[in-house]
């Protein structure tokens, strides 16, 4: 699990990066429906699928709302991200198999957006928090 000093560089890293969210989940999102194409069934509603499509924009930004979220709640993900848990799991009834794919996209976003800023320091406590992240939205799955 996360320690003081996972925490403290996920918070720094977060800083650096927050104010280009929108750029940053906009661009996993895309990633994430093309490089992983099953996942385009949960938004099969949308107009259009294409990266840089108002619907993916607008998802990117509402997800990485979460994400701040999340970072907000580092000290007690489960119950921060409870409501958000509920949701996918009864309302939106996505496989929980999914946010893994997507904390893997946003990995690969932030380092090639931010090559700088993700060092192995801040590259080993970012996998851990999207693994935490990923672990407390699927609680009400059980
Ligand atoms: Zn999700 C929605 C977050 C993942 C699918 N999401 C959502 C929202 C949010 C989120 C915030 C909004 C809500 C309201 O509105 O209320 N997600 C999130 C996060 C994550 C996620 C943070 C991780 C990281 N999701 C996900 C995945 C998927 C999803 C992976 C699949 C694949 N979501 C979803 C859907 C929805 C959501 C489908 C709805 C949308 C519409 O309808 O449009």
């Amino acid at each position: 699990s996360l320690t003081d000093k996972d925490k403290a560089a996920v918070k720094a890293l977060w800083g650096k990066i927050s104010k280009s969210a929108d750029v940053i989940g906009t661009d996993a999102l895309g990633r994430m429906l093309i490089v992983y194409p099953q996942t385009k069934t949960y938004f099969s509603h949308w107009p259009d699928l294409a990266p840089n499509s108002g619907s993916v924009k607008a998802h990117g930004s509402k997800v990485m709302g979460g994400v701040a979220q999340a970072v907000a709640k580092i000290d007690d993900l489960t119950n921060g991200l409870l409501e958000l848990s509920e949701q996918h799991a009864f309302k939106l009834r996505v496989d929980p198999a999914n946010f893994k794919i997507l904390s893997h996209c946003l990995l690969v976003t932030i380092a090639s957006k931010f090559p700088n800023d993700l060092t192995p320091e801040a590259h080993v406590a970012l996998d851990k928090f999207l693994s935490a992240l990923a672990l407390a939205l699927s609680e009400r799955y059980r």
